[in-house]
């Protein structure tokens, strides 16, 4: 052997590698070459894209009925009668602090002439439709997070662009152009900082982060900003001392898993701008959820019952933007001394509707015999979707990165 290098992938392009090969084929004796990838150094060489329509429901109905344009608009339940939830907003009803998932009431107390329409499903999934065949012009490498965003891996582009940020104008202008609405679009070399990117400049924004700005970018992310911090973990942080990438990046890796569990190893890794997870094409959904621990515990089973109806709103919301219906319902249930228990019930045909979530819910939650029990969390989960689309939605808490699930 004439001659064995370790060649770190980080430093090498595409094309260093394609120049490399080639060399070796020119070369008598060949010169081997090993690449190696660790764990510990970012994969600069991908080009990565995440788009998300903007202010998505809100932004088709001020599309398809003008005289919602320039008008604070709520998509979502009405605030009439029990009310229900904002589903979104448009960025004029923002500026009055409506969010998603807020109370429709609350939403019309912070702004008395917003005007509330109730989602058109058909028309967001044929939008989405459209979105996702305007992607695959560009590459087959599409992982859908939702109706309104995903994840494109343009290393190799079909139109031999190279450019990924070039793609992502075209892929914004094409939208444009063909369904009058507008995207953001985050380019990077991995998913997790092409997310947060798309979020950058919003609305209609294009936000490149490339290699040699992450590390610098992540250190100023707030913590909040990390995947799975939600608010009970950012708050844990702060009180030690974390707000930002760069106090989590002076911790050492044992530390965060310590304190964080296995998601510390996470951290470690995507503060130093590492983030080697695939984009993955037709991934499987397995399950979709959501849980809460409450302050105090639940001892009566009607505390647990008014819970499990919040619960299953939420479920039943995501299962909508996720467009799936399960045929299995499970309740977990987690008493004081942490002891846990999972009971479910399967149904002949996929379910998604609310009444038949929060009702199987209360029936199995019944059924385990609540004299005498202290209850410090509650779930709601479906399964069981067969051939349907795309998403897995980690059901525990989530935070600004929530979209991405992690392979650890
Ligand atoms: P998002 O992309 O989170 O929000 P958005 O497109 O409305 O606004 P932004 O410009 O900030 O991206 O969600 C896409 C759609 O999913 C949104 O239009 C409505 C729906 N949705 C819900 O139904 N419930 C929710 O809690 C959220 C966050 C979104
Ligand atoms: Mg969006
Ligand atoms: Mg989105």
């Amino acid at each position: 052997m004439e001659a064995v290098r370790a060649y770190p992938a980080t430093f090498c392009s595409i094309p260093t590698i394609a120049a490399l090969a080639q060399l070796q084929q020119t070369c008598n004796p060949p010169i081997f070459v090993l690449i190696t990838m660790t764990e510990q150094s970012p994969n600069t060489h991908r080009k990565i894209i995440h788009i998300d329509m903007d202010a998505f429901y809100a932004s088709v109905e001020q599309r398809d009925f003008p005289e919602y344009r320039g008008k604070p608009l709520v998509v979502g339940g009405l605030p009439e009668g029990r009310g229900g939830v904002v589903a979104t907003a448009s960025y004029e009803a923002r500026k009055f602090g409506i969010r998603s998932a807020m109370s429709s009431k609350k939403a019309l107390q912070l702004c008395p002439h917003a005007l509330f329409v109730r989602p058109r499903f058909n028309v967001y999934r044929e939008v989405s439709q459209h979105i996702r065949e305007i992607f695959s012009r560009y590459t087959d490498l599409i992982e859908p997070l939702s109706l309104d965003e995903a994840f494109l891996d343009v290393t190799n582009d079909k139109q031999d662009i190279g450019s990924a940020i070039e793609i992502a104008k075209l892929i914004k202008q094409a939208i444009k152009d063909e369904l009058q609405l507008t995207a953001s679009a985050g380019v990077s070399i991995n998913k997790f900082v092409a997310k947060i990117a798309s979020d950058i400049n919003k609305p209609d924004g294009l936000k490149f982060i490339g290699p040699s700005s992450i590390e610098n970018f992540m250190e100023q992310l707030p913590v909040e900003k990390f995947f799975g911090v939600g608010k009970v973990t950012a708050q844990k942080m702060k009180q030690m001392g974390l707000h930002t990438g760069a106090d989590l990046k002076r911790m050492e890796e044992s530390d965060l898993v310590k304190h964080f569990g296995k998601v510390g190893k996470f951290y470690y890794q995507i503060v130093r701008g590492i983030d080697n997870r695939e984009v993955q094409p037709h991934r499987e959904t397995k399950s979709l959820g959501a849980e809460d621990t409450f302050a105090y515990d639940l001892t009566t089973l009607e505390e647990m019952e008014a819970e499990l109806d919040k619960i299953a709103i939420t479920v039943h919301n995501r299962l909508l933007k996720y467009e799936l219906k399960g045929r299995t319902i499970t309740l977990k249930v987690k008493y004081h001394d942490f002891k846990q228990i999972t009971r479910n019930q399967s149904f002949p045909t996929p379910v998604n509707d609310l009444e038949t979530i929060s009702h199987t819910a209360k029936q199995l939650m019944a059924a385990t015999g609540v004299d005498d029990v202290k209850v410090r969390l509650l779930g709601i989960s479906l399964s069981n979707f067969g051939e349907l689309p795309v998403k897995q939605r980690d059901d525990k808490e989530l935070g600004p990165g929530d979209q991405l699930e992690l392979e650890l």
